[in-house]
């Protein structure tokens, strides 16, 4: 047998190892409100150490992990703040090697959550190595750094106990808000589908494909998995889908040809602040 090392040093020249799991930097249940809003220039203060488009790594060990973080968005600016805000710290002090990808539909179409997440996790791989995928709402923040942002042996959902509703699960087989798979995880399942357009139903037909490829979800236990939801009322351009029902019930038999290998968008621009990296997106119309 053959032994492979990797030495990678740090700037100063020591040898690095690999991080320790889990890592000594959490503190456990966390404070979360939203009265006081935040602006992003002090969002950047308080991350001095992040590379640009939104980059970090831990200088002093090699993550365990390399995670891009994907959130599907349309004009939900103010919830993007307090997201940045809470989750650098706490991604951070997980000692992960990630990037944040903020994947804006462009237009006034009808939105499209699942093609969103499709986009992000194929722009993320054009640019870094990524092995693992984090899938989150703008609007849910963990409220215990325990709840790790990175992939496990089952596809994972981490938003479990949510407190919109009462800090439970609404029922047993809900995948929304935040969810994390692998790059092999994903590909298992075809990705997600890309025809879901407003609101609903995309989460139970990404159930529906990690089931029916035989894995199962992993999920953290129902303190560690608290989070809350920022309030807010409906968006515009994002009513519920009444296809949604007709359309969970035929998953197996399209989940094949749908996904990601048939994933068509135009990429409209492409962003890079401090604090994330920002893909603008045509995704198109219902077809
Ligand atoms: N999203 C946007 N912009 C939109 C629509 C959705 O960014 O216009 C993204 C965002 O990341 C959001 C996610 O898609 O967190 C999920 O959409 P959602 O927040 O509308 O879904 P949720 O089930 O809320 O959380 C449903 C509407 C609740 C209305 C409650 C009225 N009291």
């Amino acid at each position: 047998t053959t032994t492979t090392t990797t030495v990678t040093t740090s700037t100063s020249g020591e040898t690095l190892e690999k991080c320790p799991d889990p890592s000594p930097h959490l503190v456990g249940p966390l404070r979360v409100e939203f009265s006081t809003p935040v602006s992003l220039d002090t969002v950047r203060k308080e991350n001095p150490h992040l590379q640009f488009g939104g980059h970090y790594k831990p200088g002093n060990c090699i993550a365990l992990q390399k995670v891009a973080v994907i959130i599907p968005f349309r004009n939900r600016d103010e919830h993007l703040r307090f997201w940045l805000h809470y989750l650098h710290p706490i991604l951070q002090r997980q000692q992960l090697d990630y990037g944040i990808y903020v994947i804006q539909q462009h237009g006034e179409n009808t939105f499209n959550r699942a093609k969103l997440m499709n986009i992000g996790y194929n722009e993320a791989l054009k640019e870094y190595d990524y092995d693992c995928f984090v899938f989150s709402d703008v609007d849910i923040i963990p409220m215990d750094d325990r709840n790790t942002y990175r992939c496990f042996s089952q596809p994972r959902h981490l938003s479990v106990s949510m407190d919109k509703f009462g800090f439970r699960l609404p029922y047993d087989q809900y995948f929304g808000g935040v969810s994390s798979l692998s790059k092999e995880q994903f590909l298992k399942i075809n990705g997600f589908p890309n025809n879901y357009w407003g609101w609903g139903g995309e989460d139970d037909d990404i159930f529906k494909r990690v089931s029916s490829r035989g894995m199962s979800i992993s999920r953290p236990d129902g303190e560690i998995g608290k989070c809350r939801m920022i309030r807010h009322d409906r968006d515009k351009l994002n009513d519920p889908n009444p296809q949604r029902f007709d359309r969970i019930l035929r998953t197996r038999h399209t989940m094949d040809s749908d996904g990601i290998n048939s994933l068509k968008y135009d990429v409209v621009k492409v962003e890079k602040d401090a604090l994330f990296t920002n893909i603008t997106v045509d995704v198109g119309t219902p077809s």
